[in-house]
């Protein structure tokens, strides 16, 4: 019997980008379904009854919650091709190491960069560089954090490149100015087809988040 894989997603999430990217690396065949998170489907709520989150893997009907665990299972059912963890244990610990420094650091920087102004938004942009820069560091002269070819960290952290523009033109910053060596590692992500093809518009973000700080009252 043919796997059924469903992906639970929201077309401008940084986690659910991540699956996708997964699954193109893998060359899964997958049902997108997009959730309306202000009127979360019946199917979400069922299928991730803790959180109530996007992105959801359900596979032949089995749901798998939070994208970097999602990352991980696609990694070890479909092993045959495009491996994205290292096979080394150390390696491997390094990678998740830096994965959970992007959940932790990346997302709320980033978030801030957008959705505050004066002190808090001018930390926020510093912060954010900061981050990008220890990222940097760790990437140093490798074409890709895992060395020679794209993999697990690339993968999770690459989503957040369709939102540089919108940090950019809310925080008037510029990362590709103060971190170039990232920003060639970028580009050199977005060439792949599986990234390129999983990202949306960065326009498109930015039109979606000036509705949001409209909402929000942020200005
Ligand atoms: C985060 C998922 C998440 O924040 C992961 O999968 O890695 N740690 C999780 N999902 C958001 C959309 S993206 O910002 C979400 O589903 N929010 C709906 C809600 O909070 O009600």
């Amino acid at each position: 019997m043919a796997d059924e894989v469903i992906l639970l997603d929201f077309w401008p999430s940084m986690f659910g980008i991540r699956v996708r990217i997964a699954l193109a690396e893998k060359g899964v065949k997958y049902e997108y379904k997009e959730e309306d998170l202000r009127n979360k489907s019946p199917l979400l709520l069922q299928m991730n009854p803790i959180h109530k989150k996007i992105p959801v893997l359900v596979h032949n009907g089995k749901p798998v919650c939070e994208s970097s665990v999602i990352v991980q299972y696609i990694d070890e059912v479909w092993k045959d091709k495009a491996p994205l963890l290292p096979s080394d244990p150390y390696d491997r610990a390094q990678a998740r190491f830096w994965v959970d420094f992007i959940d932790k650091k990346l997302y709320d920087a980033g978030r801030k960069t957008w959705s505050t102004t004066g002190e808090e938004q001018e930390a926020a942009k510093k912060e954010f560089v900061e981050v990008i820069k220890t990222l940097e560091g760790q990437l140093g002269d490798k074409p890709y954090f895992g060395g020679e070819t794209f993999g697990y960290v690339d993968l999770s952290l690459i989503p957040f490149y369709c939102w540089f523009h919108t940090f950019e033109t809310f925080a008037k910053f510029s990362v590709a100015a103060e971190c170039p060596k990232f920003t060639a590692w970028a580009k050199r992500c977005m060439q792949k087809e599986s990234v390129a093809k999983s990202l949306p518009d960065e326009k498109k973000v930015l039109g979606f988040v000036a509705e949001m700080r409209k909402k929000f009252g942020v200005e």
